[in-house]
């Protein structure tokens, strides 16, 4: 038929003498191969979308046997990327999950259509931890969830930027955080415990109104029982793939409960004690601006209000979110501070021409100090706190780059492969603030940069998160330097992945800069 075409296009094309015909099919026809090859599906007939390419599976087990290997989730997904390509699919048991690893696709998903894939599935530990979905990051999408979402939101903003609250609470807990590293630091000694408590002393500050002193008992139970779930929360895993699994007795998920019963001890009564002395003013703190709010929103059913138990579970999840993802950025930045003490002096060069030693730095200082903010930023791009996003759920039918997405896939967002893809990251290993600069010295936001993911699903506490960030690293590299104990290899890159990715404990010196021998003014 081929050979049929070509000759009855013959009058109208010339031929030079020397090519046949025949040699013309042959040429055309791998003309058409080569195009149809490179151009790919594209080029095809608009049809039924191709399917993602899957793993293997096994009945009951799924993909699971090739997914283990000792290699946390992150670093085998980006493996598994570079052989099925940047999306692909694969059973967790018997969940179909679609893995994403780059930034166009993480986009699609949480921006373009993150109305479909708004959902969450229905994890047995996390439903523990939120009384059954009446949180905010893990439950399912529906409008109570929007209505608490934007409650939560409205609330954090009473301490946010604008207020100065937040402001007021990191400094003061600043002043003791110096005082106990300079304390504790100038032999050199591990400043994780440290840095923790003062990030705990805040978000205690701003959810129920509490600072507590150093070793204070209650501050030590908060603390306590929230180590308790980051460790078996994180190893919760499989009871989350096989439900049925959380029949057998499991010593993680006993503790966790036992610490569940804990925390909900305490939140419980600091809410009756809010509940008890709630006045028409200006909200104190979270508490109280979740039960303004709460009575505000009307009286509906139960299942259509935010109830006692959604405060209560927002205040809970605050604290877990608030204190785990701060305090380990904070310390991962350490790291690289010791590593590249050149991008500590340059910070201090910044502070010290913009603030100077005469006052704390504040808020509204951050416009005039881009350099600290890359800093920042480059130490949550190279080691984001949740290396995998809390998986979504498609919610309808929809799509990923072009391929069908069936309603209740499962969806996992890997931003570490977004943050450490060298497509769009030049030596994406290297700690590199600049990189969040332009040629002329202005902050720049890279496409590929999603910390607190995008969306509907976008952190609710990102604008708090920031600003915190922001006055703990500043306060802290103004009044004091970190480097290595003498001798000492700098510490380890590598992360242990818990329910965040977390640094290896290490050991730092901390000298008091001029002006702040005392920790504060
Ligand atoms: C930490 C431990 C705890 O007490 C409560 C929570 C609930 C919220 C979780 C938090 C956890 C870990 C970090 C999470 C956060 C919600 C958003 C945040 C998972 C389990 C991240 O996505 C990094």
């Amino acid at each position: 038929m081929f050979t049929g075409l070509v000759s009855s296009l013959a009058p109208f094309i010339s031929f030079p003498p020397s090519l046949s015909p025949s040699l013309v099919v042959l040429v055309l026809f791998v003309i058409s191969a080569v195009v149809f090859l490179v151009a790919g599906p594209r080029a095809r007939a608009p049809g039924p979308p191709a399917p993602l390419p899957c793993l293997p599976r096994l009945p009951v087990l799924g993909s699971l046997p090739w997914l283990g290997g000792g290699v946390a989730p992150h670093l085998r997904f980006c493996q598994l990327a570079l052989r099925y390509g940047s999306v692909f699919a694969l059973h967790l048991g018997p969940h179909y999950t679609v893995v994403i690893n780059e930034h166009r696709h993480a986009r699609e998903v949480l921006l373009q259509r993150g109305r479909d894939y708004a959902g969450r599935p229905n994890m047995v530990t996390t439903s523990l931890l939120t009384r059954g979905g009446k949180d905010i990051a893990f439950s399912d999408f529906s409008p109570l969830w929007k209505l608490h979402r934007r409650l939560v939101h409205d609330s954090f903003s009473l301490f946010g930027e604008g207020s100065g609250r937040l402001q007021d609470v990191v400094l003061s807990s600043v002043d003791s955080l110096c005082a106990e590293l300079l304390a504790g630091g100038r032999r050199g000694f591990d400043p994780a415990a440290a840095v923790t408590r003062a990030v705990t002393n805040v978000v205690c500050t701003l959810v129920f109104s509490a600072t507590y002193r150093h070793g204070d008992e209650e501050l030590q139970e908060v603390m306590r029982y929230n180590d308790g779930i980051v460790q078996t929360i994180a190893g919760g895993g499989l009871v989350d793939i096989y439900p049925w699994m959380k029949v057998f007795p499991s010593r993680a998920l006993r503790r966790l409960k036992a610490c569940i019963a804990v925390r909900d001890r305490l939140l419980t009564r600091k809410l009756e004690e809010h509940k008890a002395s709630l006045s028409d003013g200006d909200p104190r703190d979270l508490l109280d601006a979740l039960l303004k709010g709460k009575t505000a929103s009307g009286q509906k059913p139960e299942d259509e209000t935010i109830t006692d138990d959604h405060v209560l579970m927002t205040a809970a999840e605050a604290f877990g979110a608030g204190v785990e993802t701060t305090s380990t950025t904070l310390l991962w930045i350490l790291v690289y501070l010791l590593h590249h003490p050149e991008v500590q002096e340059r910070v201090q060069k910044e502070l010290d021409e913009q603030v100077g030693a005469e006052r704390p730095v504040c808020a509204s200082d951050r416009a005039r100090l881009p350099y600290l903010d890359c800093v920042i930023n480059e130490g949550m791009r190279i080691r984001p706190v949740s290396p995998v996003l809390i998986p979504h759920i498609a919610m309808t039918d929809s799509s990923i780059g072009g391929h069908a997405v069936r309603r209740g896939t499962r969806v996992l967002v890997n931003m570490w492969a977004i943050h450490h893809d060298p497509e769009h990251w030049a030596r994406p290993d290297l700690f590199n603030p600049d990189r969040f600069l332009d040629g002329r010295g202005r902050r720049v936001c890279p496409p590929g940069f999603l910390p607190f993911g995008a969306g509907p699903r976008v952190c609710v506490g990102e604008s708090l998160a920031r600003l915190e960030l922001f006055l703990f690293l500043s306060s802290l590299l103004q009044r004091m330097s970190f480097t290595l104990p003498r001798g000492a290899a700098p510490p380890s890159l590598q992360g242990r992945l818990g329910v965040v990715l977390q640094p290896l404990p290490y050991t730092v010196v901390v000298t008091p800069r001029a002006g702040w021998e005392g920790g504060a003014k």
